[in-house]
């Protein structure tokens, strides 16, 4: 096991503790939404964005509960943004981390309120003292994840997805719409850490142009993925963009022309972090494993 494998492992068994706790049922009012939330958050996924606020916290020295419970946070809008993309109403998909999708287990008006519940429960625990004890950090993170998730980031980005399948992008549109639905989070992953730290400007703003290059290697990775996976390793369906006849990265470039220029979006992500020390290791490492991955 590699060293980066073995810290993607370890963080994911701490991201699911702090995600049990925060879907803990005590108190609930009524079960079925807090199984819908637990059944689509617990057990599955890589964690990759809970990871990068983990990494980026290691570099500012910021204690492991704030950067676990906003990866937490983190990973809870990411849920419920694969829940409602699920939904008949948008990909209409019936697997998803290889089990039934929300809609297809409970019904679809329990996936649309468990995917509610999931982003207002996100806000809920990032603005918590106990993610920070300063709480104009705590506003900071409120703002910042908001902007992320929303019209300005991936909502908006999920909007012109949607709107794509009626007329045909091209390289600089896909650009902005992927850097929109994929990126703002990831975005927020990498800058939560410096924002956490209180990090100085330039720090932050290196792990935001890291950030951006490690979201569009991401999303061509994952159009490579669509047309080279399999159902089995992706534990969801495949082909989706082809059978939509959606323009992507893959349609644009070819396989070969995706494949070289992920590559080198690894290699100028990694070149963003040449300000930080060895304890930024982890991260350049991850640059590698988004566009290597299998799943
Ligand atoms: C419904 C508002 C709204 C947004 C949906 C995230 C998203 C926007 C759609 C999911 C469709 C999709 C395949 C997007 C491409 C990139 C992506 C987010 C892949 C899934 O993320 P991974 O690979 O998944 O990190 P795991 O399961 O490992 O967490």
């Amino acid at each position: 096991m590699t060293d980066l494998a073995k810290a993607l492992a370890s963080a994911a068994d701490e991201v699911e503790s702090a995600l049990d706790s925060v879907l803990s049922m005590d108190g609930a009012p009524d079960r079925q939404i807090y199984e819908a939330m637990r059944y689509t958050t617990l057990g599955g996924g890589k964690r990759l964005r809970p990871f990068l606020v983990i990494e980026s916290a290691r570099l500012f020295d910021v204690p492991k509960i704030s950067a676990l419970r906003t990866g937490a946070a983190l990973e809870l809008i990411h849920c419920y943004s694969l829940v409602h993309d699920d939904l008949p109403a948008m990909d209409d998909d019936d697997l998803r981390r290889g089990k039934p999708t929300v809609h297809k287990q409970f019904d679809e008006a329990t996936a649309i309120l468990a995917g509610d519940g999931l982003l207002t429960l996100a806000f809920e625990v990032v603005s918590d003292p106990a993610t920070h004890p300063d709480a104009d950090i705590r506003a900071a993170l409120v703002l910042a994840l908001a902007r992320a998730a929303g019209v300005r980031g991936m909502v908006g980005g999920q909007m012109i997805d949607l709107e794509a399948e009626t007329k045909t992008l091209n390289l600089a549109e896909i650009t902005q719409l992927q850097k929109l639905k994929t990126g703002a989070l990831i975005g927020f992953g990498c800058e939560a850490g410096a924002m956490l730290g209180r990090a100085p400007d330039d720090a932050r703003a290196a792990l935001r142009r890291y950030a951006d290059t490690l979201g569009l290697a991401f999303q061509i990775a994952d159009d490579l993925l669509d047309v080279e996976g399999n159902v089995e390793e992706m534990g969801k369906a495949v082909q989706k963009d082809a059978d939509a006849g959606k323009a992507t990265f893959v349609s644009l470039l070819g396989i070969d022309g995706a494949r070289t220029k992920a590559n080198a979006l690894v290699d100028e992500a990694v070149g963003h972090l040449s300000a930080f020390d060895e304890r930024a290791d982890l991260l350049r490492q991850t640059a590698r494993f988004v566009v290597d991955r299998r799943n």
